[in-house]
């Protein structure tokens, strides 16, 4: 026996497979500047999915989809009725994305079955890859509607009637041309019982990098909110209107964000406050607005503070609005409780990277995952690898090969620690 665990701590990804795997998908939706936008349920979004479903079939692995276009890959155990473990994380990217986020984590664990695949360890229970549909919420919010669905069984009815931000087409068709365009994966009813999730991930924050740490072990996510805001008065003339006639929206949403940015961040270093998104209606150069939206992104470790940060912009935003002689409607879009992971899953990811020598650090995630929905059906964990300068969600989004690596190596260590 002792032999045998030796082997396979001493068993070792195929490197230049995992790097060529991740060029082939950085093709798919490639930038000029070196990202991708390979937004969710586009053309491109199935393109990357339909070349992993190839990838997989050609290795003798069986590809499943769900109703929400989940897509899943699995590799059988000697005992088809135990529940798999799942490993992955998503295709889709930002707009402006890097080649990394979401794509490291899948192509890993995809990587992980063609090594036991490639050594012929059999386990005792299947392994499912898994990419989840949007997990960006950018083109459809929210986010990580994939692993939402998963865990809460269920599809929203209003996730139907959404349009696209880039091009206006509807959820319910883009997500109907996705899951035709794979053919070959059969259909699955939503979710099943999962032994255990781990998602491998860039940290899209410096702190590695920094500390010259190779692996991060994610012990919990952030909370996450995103809110919309509108705010309306009255579309006028831009030469005749003088000012005290005005009900200029967006002279009311400038006070909000005035007041809002220093109200948000520098009281509490944790607290993350981001305005992505914003749209003036009828957008005329010489017409006073009608209507102002902008999005609003916060985040925070605690649950109280996140509720605190909303009443303050509720409160700061309808004052504004009132000044103005407008009105302002807030819809919550996105609410994701922060969560921590359990210290089960924690530690054999911690007695991994022992067997492995890799040094660690312990951290919770600033950005949202897929692991943040799973971890609510099943015990789940991340793997952070660094990335330079800490930067993500922007096309210089860039990790040293040695580090995606030294990622899928960690993923495997912990997949074999973790399964008999
Ligand atoms: O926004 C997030 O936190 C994730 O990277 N999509
Ligand atoms: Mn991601
Ligand atoms: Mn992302
Ligand atoms: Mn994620």
């Amino acid at each position: 026996m002792a032999e045998e665990e030796t082997a396979m701590a001493k068993l070792s990804i195929n490197g230049e497979r995992l790097l060529a795997n991740l060029d082939r998908f950085a093709a798919i939706g490639a930038t000029e500047k070196g990202g991708v936008n390979r937004q969710a349920l586009t053309g491109l979004d199935r393109e990357a999915r339909g070349l992993l479903a190839k990838l997989a079939i050609d290795r003798g692995f069986s590809v499943f989809q769900d109703p929400v276009a989940n897509l899943f890959i699995r590799r059988s155990g000697r005992d088809e009725r135990l529940a798999p473990l799942l490993i992955g994380s998503h295709l889709d990217s930002q707009p402006s994305g890097g080649r990394f986020d979401g794509a490291l984590g899948t192509l890993s664990a995809f990587e992980v079955l063609e090594t036991l695949e490639d050594f012929g360890i059999e386990t005792e229970r299947p392994i499912e890859v898994v990419a989840f549909t949007n997990e960006e919420g950018c083109r459809f919010a929210p986010g990580c509607m994939g692993s939402m669905a998963f865990a809460s069984r269920s599809i929203p009815d209003n996730w139907l009637h959404l349009v696209a931000t880039d091009d206006g087409a509807g959820f319910a068709d883009e997500l109907d041309a996705t899951l035709k365009s794979l053919p070959e994966a059969t259909m699955r009813d939503l979710s099943f019982p999962v032994f255990a999730y781990i998602e491998v991930h860039i940290e899209q924050g410096p702190s590695l990098e920094k500390q010259g740490v190779p692996i991060g072990i994610v012990t919990g996510i952030q909370g996450t909110r995103w809110l919309e805001v509108s705010i309306t008065g009255q579309t006028a003339h831009a030469g005749t209107t003088a000012l005290a006639y005005r009900r200029d929206p967006f002279h009311a949403a400038v006070n909000a964000l005035g007041s809002l940015f220093p109200a948000m961040m520098p009281l509490d270093p944790a607290a993350r406050f981001t305005v992505g998104r914003t749209a003036l209606q009828p957008g005329a150069v010489n017409a006073i607005p009608q209507s102002v939206t902008f999005t609003v992104d916060i985040r925070h470790p605690s649950l109280e503070t996140l509720d605190e940060m909303e009443s303050k912009i509720r409160a700061i935003v309808h004052e504004a609005a009132m000044d103005q002689k407008c009105e302002a409607t807030i819809e919550q879009i996105f609410d994701m409780p922060p969560a921590n992971f359990q210290d089960d899953i924690v530690s054999a990811l911690g007695r991994a990277a022992q067997e492995r020598d890799f040094s660690t650090e312990r951290m919770l995630s600033g950005a949202f995952h897929d692991a943040l929905f799973m971890n609510r059906v099943a015990p789940s964990a991340m793997i952070f690898v660094p990335c330079r300068d800490g930067l993500s969600h922007n096309e210089a989004e860039h990790v040293e090969p040695e580090h995606s690596i030294a990622g899928c190596n960690m993923l495997l260590a912990s997949v074999l620690q973790i399964l008999p």
